[in-house]
């Protein structure tokens, strides 16, 4: 019996991995029987434990692939069978990014990420890049999510303020930046990794998708330790399967008053007696939070 190692995927394309042992890193190749079992899921992606074994002394073959702790995940975009598609496995942390400055911020959309991040058991952190062209103004907006228990960091990537905190955060875990594009995720990754010089998109590129379109999913080992996630596919999450009764579970800031409404399957819209309206018009739940969710509802309702 070869012995068998284990380690962690941190570059996934069809058949091969490359995989992490001991600060190592091995090109490996699936064993066959684990490609032929049904499954609706990928079976080997980066963030994935696997373990390793050289039957011929040689070459490595991934000969299993350990469960998942947690997952970031959507429904395979297209048409086709209804498959998991998993951008990262064990994702310890997600960086919703917006900036100051353009584009503006979207608290419709900022609300989706964190919803997403809710719904696979990701731990949201808000990155407000651009610090540079922040003006004196409302910031009453961050305080609310701060209370919800999210943190706010305030970064520049152009001056570097903010970004001891930033890679600060990313230490010993396995994170991701999500955000719309032109929010600066490529010009923060270059900052936290000079090394890979990602292309920073001129205006007009914005118009052009498929630009990155070749490029393979990778982790990338952080110099203080921990990986960042680098996945084409990231900057979109257009499609995503979330159970609707769920939904109410994705707004942290509703869970003591959810208990309390008179119905037990309260949709929190129209019910009478329903403790999440009155926290609303109480103003202990925020309003446009609220409407977000009221969004979100009638969506996945459609
Ligand atoms: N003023 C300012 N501009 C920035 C900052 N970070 C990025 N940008 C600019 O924002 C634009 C989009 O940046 P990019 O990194 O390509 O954004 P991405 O689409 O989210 O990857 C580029 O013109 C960057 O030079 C920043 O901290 N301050
Ligand atoms: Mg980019
Ligand atoms: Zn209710």
């Amino acid at each position: 019996m070869a012995e068998t190692m284990r380690g962690l995927v941190v570059r996934a394309t069809a058949g091969f991995v490359d995989v992490r042992i001991d600060g190592d890193v091995v090109q490996a190749r699936l064993r066959g029987r684990l490609k032929n079992t049904p499954r609706t899921t990928d079976l080997c992606v980066i963030g994935d434990q696997v373990m390793v074994s050289q039957p011929d002394g040689q070459s490595f073959v991934v000969v299993e692939v350990l469960p998942r702790e947690s997952r970031f995940s959507r429904r395979q975009p297209g048409r086709g069978p209804n498959k998991e598609d998993v951008l990262v496995a064990n994702l310890d942390q997600l960086f919703v990014t917006f900036c100051y400055g353009r584009p503006a911020l979207n608290m419709r959309l900022l609300d989706r990420f964190l919803v997403i991040a809710e719904h696979q058991g990701v731990q949201p952190v808000i990155v407000m890049n651009k610090a540079d062209l922040c003006e004196p103004g409302d910031l009453s907006w961050q305080e609310t999510y701060e209370s919800i228990g999210y943190p706010v960091l305030t970064v520049s990537a152009e001056t570097g303020q903010g970004m001891d905190a930033l890679t600060g955060a990313l230490q010993g875990k396995i994170s991701a930046f999500v955000g719309p594009s032109g929010v600066g995720k490529s010009s923060l990754i270059n900052r936290i990794l000079p090394g890979l010089d990602l292309n920073i998109a001129t205006i007009s590129d914005h118009h052009g998708k498929g630009r990155h379109t070749t490029r393979v999913a990778s982790l990338h080992v952080l110099p203080e330790g921990g990986f960042l996630a680098d996945t084409p596919g990231i900057r979109e999450l257009g499609t995503w399967a979330l159970p609707i009764e769920h939904l109410d579970q994705c707004f942290p800031e509703f869970t003591e008053y959810r208990e309390q409404c008179s119905f037990r399957s309260c949709s929190h819209t129209h019910e009478p007696r329903c403790a999440v309206i009155d926290a609303v018009d109480a103003g202990d739940i925020d309003r446009e939070r609220y409407e977000s969710y009221v969004r979100l509802r009638d969506e996945t309702n459609a």
